[in-house]
């Protein structure tokens, strides 16, 4: 049997799918993985319908997040238009919204894809999409009628998936009205992946031990619950040994929501194998609170280079709260004090333009923030509703936003440019008098203080900002040339793109110029059914 795994993202990392398509393989079936980063044409391309009519699958899977909920929907239309195919979506929104979802796609898998998808084709091979699986996880439209299927138990044993591998040769993606084997083209997989494809995404875990109300995986709880699942060392030295055949990859980006969730064993274990076999730098997610000296110092030793960790807020209030996120700003001064020790490269995640926040927690970020050890990089997203959170149901009943609001906008990182946003994102970079003499009320700022404060947002982020970046870059490899040079080639694209457009990609911002466009054109698309 054979699948087609579609993904709308306008970045080439689909850890998700290729998770499936492993599986698919592994079950002695075929798949495919199509990228056609933010299709919204109104019209199917003649290379996607003869790509799809040659290949000739026997179910198509979508994988979507809330913003691809409008390119998957568009595209569906216009598979439907020309294909008898069997179409089955999956992914985060469908998780969070099956209900919706069901109402555009023959099935939907709610949780986890892998066996399900399996399954799902032993079924059409053995039975036909005439008759109505009974497969857990999948729901079923069936002439008009929705036939739901509870959440299976969740593979306990992540070991027992087969894993993915960076570039599958047969991973497709759409570029400029044709179809190439990215395998065949890895210039164009770069071309559409983060850090232009240096670094390979993975995930040692599954779940998280955390529930922010702003997450979109909170939203999922009620699918994974909370347990995390991890996998052995072994299993993950396996997938890197693969990865590190291709020498195009410099980095490891393990995407977990937090890597110091593993016991000290387990990365005492980690750290002496990836030290042996791997020995590429690696880039980990942290919560201030899990971080650990004894960890942090293994992993450092093992390559680590740099520590993504979510502070949010400044404000203690707005993290209990608002976030219900249990994280005292002095957890934050300690773990930053230990990131900095490591000489690992502090990246910092903050959340702005958060309608629930007041001038005064906003002024005490500042602070809070121009407290911290330095050197470090900060970012700043702007606050999303993503669908089922705690926070979103909160503010739809607050009438602050409504229950689609995230499936328009794409620019997380595109944040207002208030003064104190603009005075918070160059904090980390101007001398903590100069942000003490700027963090001033509206009231009492003088045509001095913004002006100071807009020179210095325009100067500090074309000159200094970038210029730490490299030298925290260059310390965390320990000053080895080689290596900072090409980080700083294979980071060179999404860097400038930073810099100018001040957030990940110009495609992205075509991206919603794109779906405004199309909610004009294609109205009944946007129509609720
Ligand atoms: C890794 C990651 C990324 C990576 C890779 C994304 C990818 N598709 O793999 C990158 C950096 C590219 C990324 C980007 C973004 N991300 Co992200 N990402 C994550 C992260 C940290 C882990 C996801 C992961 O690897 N999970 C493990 C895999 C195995 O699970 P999975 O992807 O859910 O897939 C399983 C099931 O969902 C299902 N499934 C998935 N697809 C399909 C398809 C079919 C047909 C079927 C049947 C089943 C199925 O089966 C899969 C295997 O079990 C999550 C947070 C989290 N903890 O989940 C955020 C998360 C998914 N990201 C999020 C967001 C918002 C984004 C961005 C929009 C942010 C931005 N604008 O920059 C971008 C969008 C990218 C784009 N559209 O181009 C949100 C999504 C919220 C929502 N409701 O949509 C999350 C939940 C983070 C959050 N805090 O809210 N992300």
């Amino acid at each position: 049997m054979k699948c087609l795994l579609i993904s709308l993202q306008s970045n080439a990392y689909v850890t998700g799918l290729k998770y499936i398509a492993a599986n698919i393989h592994a079950n002695s079936h075929e798949a495919r993985i199509l990228l056609l980063p933010g299709y919204l044409e109104p019209t199917l391309s003649p290379a996607i319908e003869d790509f799809i009519r040659d290949y000739n699958p026997d179910l198509i899977g979508i994988g979507l997040m809330s913003i691809e909920f409008y390119p998957a929907k568009n595209i569906t239309r216009l598979l439907r238009e020309r294909f008898q195919t069997p179409i089955i979506w999956g992914g985060v929104h469908v998780s969070t919204y099956p209900e919706e979802c069901i109402k555009y796609a023959d099935y939907v898998c709610r949780g986890e894809g892998e066996s399900a998808v399996v399954s799902l084709l032993e079924h059409l091979r053995n039975k036909g999409k005439d008759v109505p699986p009974n497969i857990p996880n999948i729901w079923v439209r069936c002439n008009g009628k929705i036939i739901k299927q509870s959440v299976s138990s969740l593979e306990t044993n992540l070991d027992n998936l087969p894993f993915q591998e960076y570039l599958p040769d047969y991973y497709y993606g759409f570029h400029n009205g044709k179809i190439y084997n990215f395998a065949k083209n890895p210039h164009l997989f770069r071309r559409y992946a983060l850090y232009s494809g240096t670094c390979h995404m993975m995930i040692t875990t599954r779940g998280c031990p955390f529930n922010c109300s702003y997450c979109g995986h909170t939203a999922l709880i009620a699918v994974y619950g909370r347990k995390v699942r991890e996998r052995a060392v072994e299993n993950c030295m396996e997938e890197l040994k693969a990865v590190k055949k291709d020498p195009y990859v410099l980095y490891i980006n393990f995407e977990d929501d937090c890597f110091f969730v593993h016991s000290r064993e387990w990365i005492r274990k980690f750290s002496e194998k990836y030290k042996k076999h791997i020995n590429l730098p690696f880039i980990v997610r942290a919560i201030p609170t899990l971080l650990e000296r004894e960890k942090l110092f293994m992993l450092k030793d093992a390559g680590l280079s740099m520590i993504v960790m979510g502070i949010q807020s400044g404000s203690d209030r707005v993290n209990f709260e608002i976030y219900d996120r249990r994280i005292n700003f002095s957890s934050v001064m300690k773990a930053a004090e230990l990131i900095s020790e490591a000489k690992a490269v502090p990246f910092y995640e903050m959340i702005v333009d958060n309608p629930y926040e007041t001038e005064e927690t906003e002024m005490e970020t500042i602070d809070s923030m121009s407290k911290l050890r330095r050197p470090y990089i900060i970012s700043l997203a702007h606050l999303t509703f993503f669908p089922g959170t705690p926070l979103t149901e909160k503010a739809i009943k607050d009438n602050i936003t409504t229950r689609d609001s995230s499936l328009y906008t794409y620019m997380p990182t595109k944040f207002n440019e208030t003064y104190l946003n603009k005075l918070l994102r160059i904090t980390p970079y101007i001398p903590r008098f100069l942000v003490r003499y700027l963090n001033k009320s509206v009231t009492s700022r003088r045509q001095f203080h913004l002006l100071l404060t807009n020179i210095l947002y325009f100067t500090v982020r074309m000159t200094i900002e970038p210029a730490i970046f490299m030298f925290l870059i260059s310390r965390s490899v320990n000053y080895n040339i080689k290596l900072t040079i090409r980080t700083l080639i294979g980071n060179w694209r999404p860097a400038l793109s930073k810099l100018i457009f001040n957030y990940l990609g110009k495609k992205d911002l075509e991206y919603t110029e794109r779906l405004i466009s199309l909610r004009k054109t294609t109205p009944a698309l946007f129509e609720k059914d």
